[in-house]
């Protein structure tokens, strides 16, 4: 039963516009969702997958045309466009409401509302916010059911208070033509309209935790960022948190169940999971910044995930778990993708319900599947997962995808130059939104699709919060383990032996090892990367860590030309580590 008033009025204008023939308020118990699963498979929205196998687990697949985030359709919906900034599409609040209510009028006729109330952190803690997403489909309340907190019990923590965001979503009739993700960062409201693609419709996710929360961030002094959380447990039992950004598929979820290489377990190494994706961040009563994950599952690329790339991400998805578009082996109503293993299924359909004939050499699961896995299924998942409290960060590292310019690791001068570090990431695109894949573009802090308002302001913000943090700040660093040589193969084995260069990034915050300065910053001397069991030569690990200055002075035309857009609003501290950087590279 919903009490909140505010939460009640604006259900029945939602009930008056939307029309649905049935309203049903997840409760969270198992015994509904259970109904709706019985359901979805009723309908053939899931499958259910071999009870003994894949206990628990479903298969879902998305229209065709509609199977990865929308940037070119998601839009802030500030008062004026100059708040959303020009890395952001723009829409006028007032039409965007109209174009949508428009969308939307009638849009559940036939069809059942669901009320899904969601805690975005857990449930009362002090961290937590809290959402309510109305939508016409189950897939997506089972998938908010993995991903977030849901049910009764984040109604009564909410009480009467009007602190919550809006979230509306319509399938529709799954129109790319009419498609929209817009929000309303002013209005705390998201309204998505023609998709179920997860990234466009778990609200929660990218809507609410990253565009409307850093929008939240910025007015209330904490950071939302795109951002995995681990914790590093050395063999003495202390455990150090590092923050990491990448953009969208580029091993973020790898990186945050990273299994340390077998001389590092041997000697009591461990790493813990405590977020792959999103990072809410404060500074605590210590002054120390605090990250909690505000999810409470994995949307993760199915694609190349396996036993050697990442156990614990497969693990997960052994139990509980919702797929998309991948692979249906029929001859034991299993799942199958690409990079899984090099047994492809001989009796099998497609992502998109096909026959499939793997040795036609036509891909089987779309290369932006996924699965949506439960949390508490990682075997590494961190103990302070659902604490509430967060943990300490020691180091922020940023990366991406490149295949020349960025060294394999090196260290910010300082926070206002890390802030400059992030503000320039670049990387190659994937498939995780529509659009070419494999162009550089430029993506700062691996926020350019999901910063709910003006990215130079978003810069200014992050300046401001290291002068709050002063010397706590945590260390700036960037890393790419992307690099290729000129035959274009990788020259860093990468996956769990990225843990070499997260024991660097700690040394160096413990000030235990030295470094060499460069014109972009600090790299490691070749000797402090420890090469001991990896094919990995000292000459190589010195190509890894060059820096190129015609690769640089090149890459410094291109970030004059990005910052242009910005004008004056580029804060004045970063045109100056910009200036610093091209004096340096003379
Ligand atoms: C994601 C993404 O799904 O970044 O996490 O696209
Ligand atoms: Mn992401």
């Amino acid at each position: 039963m919903i009490k909140n008033a505010s939460v009640l009025a604006w259900v029945e204008e939602m009930k008056k516009l939307t029309n649905p023939d049935h309203v049903v308020l997840i409760d969270g118990s198992e015994a509904q969702l259970d109904e709706l699963r019985a359901q979805a498979v009723k309908t053939g929205e899931m499958i259910k997958l071999n009870e003994e196998k894949l206990p628990g687990c479903y298969l879902h697949r998305t229209a065709v045309n509609d199977v990865a985030r929308v940037e070119d359709r998601t839009f802030i919906c500030t008062d004026t466009k100059e708040n959303a900034g020009p890395t952001n599409n723009w829409m006028d609040p007032n039409e965007a409401y109209k174009m949508l209510y428009d969308i939307a009028k009638g849009a559940y006729a036939g069809r059942t509302m669901y009320i899904i109330p969601y805690s975005m952190g857990p449930v009362g803690s002090e961290f937590s916010k809290i959402g309510i997403e109305l939508t016409d489909s189950i897939y997506v309340v089972l998938n908010m059911a993995i991903m977030t907190r849901v049910g009764a019990a984040v109604l009564e923590a909410l009480g009467d208070s009007t602190d919550w965001v809006k979230g509306l979503h319509c399938k529709c009739d799954i129109d790319a033509e009419k498609r929209y993700i817009c929000h309303f960062p002013q209005d705390n409201t998201i309204i998505s309209v023609n998709s179920g693609y997860g990234g466009n419709v778990l609200l929660g996710k990218k809507c609410f935790a990253l565009r409307i929360a850093s929008f939240l961030g910025k007015n209330e002094g904490w950071m939302a960022e795109h951002m995995l959380i681990l914790g590093l447990e050395k063999p003495n039992g202390e455990i150090k948190y590092i923050a990491a950004a990448f953009p969208s598929a580029c091993g973020k979820t790898n990186l945050a169940m990273l299994i340390p290489p077998e001389k590092y377990r041997n000697m009591g190494y461990k790493v813990w999971c405590v977020g792959d994706d999103i990072a809410w961040m404060r500074i605590g009563e210590d002054g120390r910044l605090w990250a909690v994950n505000p999810e409470n599952g994995f949307f993760g690329v199915a694609p190349g995930t396996n036993e050697k790339s990442n156990p614990n991400a497969l693990a997960s998805t052994k139990s509980g778990t919702i797929f998309t578009n991948v692979v249906h082996n029929l001859d034991d109503n299993t799942v199958w993708w690409e990079g899984l293993d090099k047994n492809p299924p001989k009796n099998a359909l497609n992502w998109k319900g096909e026959p499939w004939d793997a040795s036609k050499g036509e891909k089987g699961a779309h290369p932006n599947s996924r699965f949506t896995a439960p949390a508490k299924n990682c075997p590494c998942i961190s103990p302070e997962f659902d604490s509430g409290k967060g943990v300490p960060i020691s180091a922020i590292v940023f990366g991406g995808r490149r295949a020349k310019a960025a060294p394999l690791v090196y260290e910010s001068r300082n926070w206002q130059n890390g802030v400059f570090v992030g503000s320039i990431m670049a990387s190659e695109t994937t498939a995780a939104a529509t659009g070419a894949v494999g162009v550089v573009r430029n993506d700062p802090m691996a926020m350019k699709p999901f910063c709910g308002y003006n990215m130079a302001d978003y810069f200014a913000h992050w300046l401001e919060m290291g002068k709050k943090l002063g010397d706590k700040a945590p260390k700036i660093f960037n890393v790419n383990w992307f690099r290729l040589d000129d035959e274009g193969n990788f020259m860093w084995p990468g996956f769990g032996d990225n843990m070499r260069v997260l024991n660097w990034i700690l040394d160096r915050c413990e000030g235990k090892v030295d470094a060499v300065e460069t014109p972009i910053g600090y790299v490691p001397k070749t000797d402090d990367i420890d090469l001991d069991g990896i094919d990995v030569t000292k000459e190589t690990l010195a190509e890894l860590l060059d820096v190129d200055k015609d690769v640089w002075n090149k890459e410094v035309e291109n970030i004059a030309k990005f910052y242009e857009q910005f004008g004056d609003k580029l804060p004045a501290e970063i045109k100056a580590e910009f200036e610093g950087l091209k004096s340096r590279l003379q």
